[in-house]
């Protein structure tokens, strides 16, 4: 049932453009694009991850970046598939008429096929500008099962009338679903040969599609590995730094020494990612910047990474997801913990600053005076550099002086 184009000439390529949320990719998408390479003879298939537009979040957001490097991993075997970051870094809702029309410049000379699954398939001429795609594409699909050929093959005999390119396979594929596969992972069955190859290994990795009900084991070494994937070794180092020496401040101050090991493990989880991938999550989660927090992009790994542990990690505990959000700027109000993992990443074995010693013999004394002294290292040196100063920070520092001041009227 596929309509040769007429007008393809010999030096023309074959491609075609198979989109999706993939999350995660499984074996079902690859065997789907090998079986479409191989019934077209197409030089390739690009491998497009959508971007999700947060309304469209259900249960389950898997970072963009994260989907794409499973995308990475699955296709890298096969010399035809591709992947293409496209309408990721376009972010917002794309069109597939734009990325048709923006792929068309990019690769002139190609006739051009559309994968679409069998649901969507069927939604096809009610998609936005469909006119438009069904004249820079022939429109394909795979039946999901041995019951839906029929069905598809008449659908696509209306779109041919209507002028349409329509090319549907004839076998159906493996059926693999990405739900069952996130199903299966957050509840720690085998999804064996689900995945391709390394696919299961990036998503333990890196703590994908965990669910707070299925965590069992040593939860702070998964953190570990967590962190250990996610971060370089500079920043790795650091973080077990800044966990050890929570543990030892919660101690000295009766803090909870397990949640300060834990919060210090995960407090820049997101500190080596991409700012472009962390506005994505950010933007994941309908999370709203501040003035400040907008222009400085150092501090948005605070906010990035207490939602990432908090909403893909599934830590379960408030009070490390807050020391974690609010470890950078500090607040008013500070929860001990938030004080111990804010006071720990000044006082962490890794630091060498200058001042460390003394805010290191500090750290044994008074957590507030070593706060004072951390918020006012930080403010001066914000103010020699001409960078702006989040009023979290000037809220903490001043509940902090004016606490003193009160205590010092008191005894006179
Ligand atoms: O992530 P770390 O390097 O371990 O430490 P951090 O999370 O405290 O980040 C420190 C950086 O953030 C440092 O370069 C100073 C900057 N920063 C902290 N508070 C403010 C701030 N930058 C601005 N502009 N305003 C702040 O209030
Ligand atoms: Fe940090
Ligand atoms: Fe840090």
């Amino acid at each position: 049932m596929h309509d040769d184009f007429t007008e393809r000439g010999m030096g023309m390529k074959k491609i075609a453009l198979f989109g999706g949320t993939f999350d995660p990719i499984h074996r079902g998408h690859i065997e789907t694009a090998l079986r479409l390479a191989d019934a077209l003879a197409l030089d390739s298939v690009i491998l497009m991850p959508t971007h999700v537009p947060p309304h469209k979040v259900k249960e389950s957001l898997t970072p963009a970046a994260d989907r794409l490097a499973m995308c990475r991993i699955a296709a890298e075997p096969y010399a035809k598939i591709t992947v293409s970051d496209m309408e990721i870094t376009r972010g917002g809702a794309s069109f597939t008429v734009d990325t048709l029309t923006e792929l068309s410049e990019q690769y002139p000379d190609t006739a051009w096929y559309l994968f679409t699954g069998a649901d969507m398939f069927c939604t096809m001429r009610s998609w936005y500008r469909f006119a438009d795609i069904a004249a820079m594409a022939t429109l394909c699909t795979v039946p999901r099962d041995g019951t839906d050929g029929q069905r598809l093959r008449e659908y696509a005999a209306t779109l041919q009338q209507q002028g349409a390119r329509c090319f549907v396979a004839d076998a159906a594929v493996t059926t693999v679903s990405s739900s069952d596969v996130r199903e299966r992972l957050a509840s720690n069955e085998p999804i064996d040969g689900l995945l391709p190859d390394g696919v299961e290994d990036y998503i333990r990795a890196h703590g994908l599609y965990s669910t707070a009900a299925a965590q069992t084991g040593d939860r702070d070494e998964q953190f570990r590995a967590i962190i250990r994937a996610r971060l370089g070794d500079y920043r790795y180092h650091h973080s077990l730094c800044v966990a050890d020496e929570a543990k030892r401040l919660a101690k000295r101050y009766g803090g909870d020494e397990k949640k300060a090991y834990t919060a210090g493990l995960l407090h820049d989880i997101m500190k080596d990612t991409d700012p472009n991938t962390q506005l994505q999550i950010l933007d994941d989660f309908a999370i709203l910047l501040d003035g400040v927090e907008r222009q400085v992009k150092k501090l948005w790994h605070a906010r990035v990474g207490a939602v990432f542990i908090d909403k893909i990690l599934h830590v379960g505990d408030a009070e490390i997801v807050n020391a974690v959000r609010y470890h950078t700027t500090g607040r008013a109000g500070m929860s001990l913990l938030e004080k111990i993992v804010f006071v720990a990443d000044f006082t962490s074995a890794d630091r060498n600053y200058p001042d460390v010693d003394e805010i290191r013999r500090l750290s044994d004394i008074s957590l507030e005076e070593t706060m004072e002294y951390a918020l006012a290292y930080t403010i001066h040196d914000l103010l020699n550099r001409g960078q702006a100063i989040h009023p979290d920070t000037l809220a903490v520092y001043n509940e902090l002086i004016l606490a003193k001041m009160a205590g010092g009227q008191t005894h006179e």
